[in-house]
């Protein structure tokens, strides 16, 4: 799919790409002037005033998780997305990000544990050691970017609440409010944003919840506050700015899975021998390397068989696809 030329939007609701990424230089200036990065950690800038998009993470532990791919530019992660609570074009979800208040910001955590509770954003940035892990998110759509996420693993978030053994998926809902989040305002899906993961799944260790990229404060459009990120899997599964989890204990609904389970199935495994109904999987172009250059092959589980052909041992994965 190429990039079409914006569409008309009413002013009064966009913020133009030029003035957030000129903001997002004049707070890393501001951070920077005040000192308030040597104070150590997020937890001091988060004090000064809250975070927002952009801002630098400082102390970031590079992951050994991470691939060595290049990563797609700043440019491209943050202008070519897909959040449809923002729009359903690439370009709008830049476009309506800054209409998404990420402060104050809490999560739900309830179902099938010993400690149900919630959370807010500022425990879990102070609360859970941030680290880079560079991942590259493959869209069921064919196309592929490589993000130098920030984020934690998702199982030491969900252990605080001690799960019971009743626990065997875990379920997660995106924020629904509609002034915030426009798209919602229209029925293309049924809101909210809906996903889940089998519980070995959420515990994996490659599964996270990113808070950032690029070293910066994650963008609404990439899913600010805080979005999954499970790399072996299409990237539907990654569900953004989440503001409820579940323990439950059946597979619970998925938003693209419910709408069109012949073309998007639950477990959405990155599989090469699968095709999409109207397209081949056996290959991905990567967003920003140019139009004529050559498609790379797509991967089983993108590339991290060896990490998790394992959880899905006996399964037929062209049935539970
Ligand atoms: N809430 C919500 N989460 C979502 C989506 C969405 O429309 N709404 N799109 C998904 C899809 S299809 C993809 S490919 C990724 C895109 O993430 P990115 O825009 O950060 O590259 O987000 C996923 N998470
Ligand atoms: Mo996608």
């Amino acid at each position: 799919m190429l990039i079409k030329p914006p569409t008309p939007i009413p002013p009064s609701e966009i913020t133009p790409k030029e003035h957030w990424l000129r903001r997002r230089e004049l707070m890393a200036g501001a951070a920077a002037g005040l000192g308030l990065a040597a104070l150590g950690g997020l937890g001091a800038v988060l004090t000064a005033r809250p975070a927002r998009a952009g801002d630098k993470i400082p102390g970031l532990a590079p992951s050994p998780l991470s691939t060595d791919e290049k990563p797609t530019s700043l440019e491209d992660v943050t202008s070519y997305n897909n959040f449809y609570e923002m729009g359903t074009e690439k370009d709008d979800p830049a476009r309506y990000a800054s209409l998404l208040q990420t402060r104050p910001w809490t999560v739900r955590v309830d179902g099938a544990c010993a400690a149900p509770g919630e959370i807010g954003i500022e425990d879990i940035l102070t609360g859970f050691p941030q680290e880079e892990r560079i991942y590259r998110l493959r869209c069921v759509e064919a196309w592929a970017m490589v993000i130098p996420w920030v984020g934690f693993p998702l199982g030491d978030l969900l252990k605080r609440f001690q799960p019971t053994s009743q626990a065997k998926f875990v379920a997660f809902e995106t924020l629904h409010d509609p002034k915030q989040l426009p798209g919602q305002k229209r029925a293309v899906l049924e809101w909210p944003y809906r996903e889940g993961l089998r519980m070995d799944e959420a515990m994996h260790p490659l599964t996270i919840l990113a808070t950032g990229l690029y070293g910066e404060v994650l963008p609404g459009q990439n899913g600010a506050p805080l979005r999954l990120v499970v790399p072996w899997k299409y990237g539907f599964k990654s569900i953004k700015s989440i503001v409820r989890i579940s323990f439950v204990e059946s597979q619970p609904p998925a938003t693209w899975n419910q709408m069109q389970p012949d073309e998007y199935g639950f477990y959405a495994n990155v599989n090469p021998a699968v095709d999409h109904p109207r397209w081949s999987q056996k290959s991905h172009r990567i967003i920003g390397a140019g139009l004529f250059a050559p498609k790379q092959k797509t991967l089983p589980f993108n590339g991290y068989a060896d990490q998790v052909a394992s959880l899905y041992e006996g399964m037929d994965l062209k049935r539970f696809f």
